[in-house]
């Protein structure tokens, strides 16, 4: 049966099973709706909702294994406080009064010199809007604390997507069903976008040519018909080229241009500066591959177009995602519901972030940002009068930057700074918890309520807890609702239950009810919703040129920016590293999941023949990558997966289980993109040796 109701869970005779609705909280565009069956009040399977189209019943390995990862023997289930030197992970539990007293305390006092002196640092580790996003900003707002730009995944692109398209919208992702051409492009779909890959199969057996863009020969790569497999961060150069090849053949559909696009003249004479041969030098591709996949995009009806977050995480990432967003309304093929293009979708959802999150809490005090790619250089900066007060507190909850942020050395220093004092809200003892003076235990997806968005569809989910919190965790939202407790806040807001939350995320603009009954409700979006123009930018059109952009004194049409570390471009570090995610893994989550990590083996980096054997480097050989900002020990897998020039260091292990101690990051830079201010994990040089293999 399906359990509406959880008090039918207490009132249930002994050995009961029920079914309870739910939604995946992960950092994944697919947000797919789950069924927990829980027994006895254990949660016992985790299973896809067959009646949420998108789902259809199936999920990925990874939260296949959700409930082992709830009941996980490792699940820190009380408070505790450090007893050991920072970040010996040496601790004792404590009670939650004594925790929220002494945090409240600390905080308080350095509130009371200048509260911008904390700063709270998360991420998506769950995508709810109740616990990634409600009582914990109410919390800062209130507080006066830092405020934090969420950058570290996608502002890039979504700069790059807004000031073409005018938001994070695109495509509906079903109608790739239909398309006869799919481009795939910064995306291992099979891997990161599952249920993509599935409607994808669906057009390929009704005949679609797939085309995969990525310089890595990933598991979705090969079993594409075509793989161009360029240089990282050259997307945009291709993406012009193609543009100069829709030009020159005029596959175009003038009409559209004409009707619902801003800056064709001068888009055009930038598109002609790039001919095939031009980028083919940039992008290492050849010229006649660039000739042929221009050709099938200028003549396939419909065409569509699934980028991904792969193609920004280097200097020119935005730009590249600019360029890539033009080029549906070259052809018209937004026209059609399948001719488009979806990077996210998340920019359809209504969410009520002013109600929400409570901005106006802060009620004018001054706040400033602290960027979370660069915690590293910013925890090690001192007081002044441009960076304000030096950092002495941060509050991490649904992240793990000590394994995830760049440049990690510079972040483990920042982490061991005996005067700041580091609050982890978490469900294990992650890299990052390893520098806590507290641990707070969290909820799982589980135990506690919440509402979700997507950004690989557009249907909103709810996710009702299907069991009690385990041993004395909280939810992130009961946390913050107790710290401000503890510090005396008042207004009716932290009152806020997490179930009044829930129904504050959306407002009217989704009907609850309706979210109630069947656990999801789909957005009314039009399935081809610039098919008459009507973009959600200042134009109306899509713009190809913006004025935005020369207003802010930049560069108003798309265009190639090299590498900040550009392939080829230094002799000391002649391999250019990209470290996608590993299919096992999400992000730096489940690596401790023992069924899960034994699938994907141990820290590894992927190497070309060619490349491995100018360094006498076999299959399986204990190397060390390194550049100037740090060594990484890790195993070789020689072959093809990599090309030429470039090596693959799959992402993200825990540094306490790799060889040296470190993980990809201790090699990536706190260099940023050219808008967003976004990270470069793509963008980074370094050379790899063989080790000589332990006694
Ligand atoms: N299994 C799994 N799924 C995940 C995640 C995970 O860690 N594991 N992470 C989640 C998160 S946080 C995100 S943001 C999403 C999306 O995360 P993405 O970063 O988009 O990850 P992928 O879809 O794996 O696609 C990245 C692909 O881009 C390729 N790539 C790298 N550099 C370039 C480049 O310069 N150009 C091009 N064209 N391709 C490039 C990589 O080789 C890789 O195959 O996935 C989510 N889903
Ligand atoms: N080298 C390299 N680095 C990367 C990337 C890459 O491709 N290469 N990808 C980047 C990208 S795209 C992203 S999005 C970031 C991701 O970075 P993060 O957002 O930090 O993601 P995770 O590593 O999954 O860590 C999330 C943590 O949140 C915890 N968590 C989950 N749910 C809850 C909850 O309800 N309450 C609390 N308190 N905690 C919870 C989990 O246990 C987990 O430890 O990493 C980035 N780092
Ligand atoms: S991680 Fe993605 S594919 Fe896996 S269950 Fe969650 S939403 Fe679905
Ligand atoms: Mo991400």
């Amino acid at each position: 049966m399906i359990s509406d109701d959880l008090s039918a869970l207490a009132a249930a005779a002994p050995a009961r099973t029920t079914t309870v609705r739910g939604a995946c909280p992960h950092d994944c565009p697919d947000t797919c709706a789950l069924l927990t069956t829980v027994e006895d009040g254990r949660a016992v399977r985790v299973q896809g909702n067959p009646a949420h189209a998108s789902t259809g019943g199936v999920l990925c390995a990874k939260v296949s294994k959700y409930a082992e990862r709830t009941n996980h023997p490792e699940r820190i289930l009380t408070p505790l406080k450090r007893t050991g030197p920072k970040g010996s992970g040496q601790f004792a539990p404590v009670s939650w009064d004594e925790a929220l007293a002494d945090i409240a305390g600390r905080l308080g006092r350095i509130a009371a010199r200048d509260a911008q002196a904390i700063v709270p640092y998360s991420y998506a580790g769950t995508m709810g809007l109740v616990q990634g996003e409600s009582m914990d900003r109410r919390f800062f707002h209130r507080l006066g604390a830092s405020q934090l730009a969420r950058t570290i995944c996608a502002t890039a692109g979504g700069e790059g997507l807004t000031y073409t398209l005018g938001g994070k919208v695109g495509m509906k992702v079903e109608f790739f069903a239909q398309a006869k051409l799919i481009l795939i492009w910064g995306s291992n779909s099979i891997g990161s976008n599952l249920h993509f890959w599935r409607l994808a199969q669906q057009a390929k057996r009704d005949g679609a040519r797939l085309v995969c863009i990525d310089p890595r020969r990933s598991e979705t790569a090969e079993k594409c018909h075509e793989h161009i497999q360029l240089l990282p961060g050259t997307d945009a150069a291709l993406a012009l080229a193609l543009m100069h090849e829709l030009i020159a053949h005029d596959w175009l559909d003038h009409d559209y241009l004409a009707r619902h696009t801003h800056g064709w003249e001068q888009l055009r004479a930038r598109a002609l500066q790039w001919p095939p041969e031009r980028a083919a030098a940039v992008c290492g591709v050849p010229a006649a591959q660039i000739r042929q996949l221009a050709r099938e995009y200028g003549t396939t009806r419909p065409a569509a177009i699934r980028l991904n977050y792969g193609v920004q995480r280097a200097h020119g990432g935005a730009n590249a995602v600019r360029a890539i967003a033009c080029l549906p309304a070259l052809t018209g093929g937004w026209r059609h519901p399948a001719g488009g293009l979806l990077l996210s979708s998340s920019g359809h959802f209504p969410v009520q972030r002013a109600q929400l999150q409570r901005p106006d809490l802060l009620a004018g005090r001054p706040s400033r940002t602290i960027n979370m790619v660069t915690i590293g250089d910013d925890l090690l900066r001192p007081a002044s009068p441009t960076f304000g007060p030096k950092i002495e507190a941060l509050v991490i909850y649904n992240s793990n930057p000590v394994a995830v942020a760049p440049d990690s050395s510079k972040v483990v220093q920042g982490f061991a700074r005996e005067d700041v004092f580091t609050v982890v809200l978490e469900h294990f003892q992650t890299d990052t918890a390893d520098w806590a003076d507290y641990i707070l235990p969290a909820t799982t997806q589980l135990e506690h309520w919440d509402v979700h968005l997507a950004y690989g569809h557009t249907d909103a989910l709810l996710n009702r807890p299907a069991i009690a919190p385990l041993g004395g965790s909280r939810s992130n939202a009961q946390i913050f609702r107790d710290l401000a407790a503890h510090m005396g806040f008042t207004e009716p807001c932290f009152a806020d239950s997490d179930e009044a939350l829930c129904r504050q995320a959306y407002g009217d603009a989704v009907d609850f009810a309706l979210l109630a009954e069947q656990g999801f409700a789909p957005l009314a979006v039009p399935d081809a919703p610039f098919a008459e123009g009507g973009f959600p930018t200042p134009s109306g059109k899509c713009e190809f040129w913006s004025d935005r952009l020369a207003a802010r004194g930049l560069d108003p049409l798309p265009a190639y920016i090299p590498n900040h570390e550009a392939p080829g471009s230094s002799s000391l570090y002649p391999l250019a590293m990209i470290s996608p995610p590993a299919r096992n893994f999400l992000n730096s989550t489940f690596v401790n999941l023992k069924s899960l990590r034994d699938i994907e083996g141990r820290p590894l980096v992927e190497i070309h023949s060619q490349d491995a054997g100018a360094r006498g480097i076999a299959d399986g050989d204990l190397v060390r990558v390194f550049n100037g900002r740090g060594s990484h020990e890790c195993h070789a897998v020689v072959g093809e997966r990599a090309r030429p020039g470039v090596v693959n260091g799959l992402g993200i292990w825990w540094r306490k289980l790799g060889v040296n101690g470190t993980n990809v990051n201790e090699l990536t830079s706190q260099a940023l993109t050219d808008l967003g201010d976004g990270p470069t994990f793509y963008d980074c040089l370094v050379e790899v040796e063989r080790l000589p293999a332990p006694l």
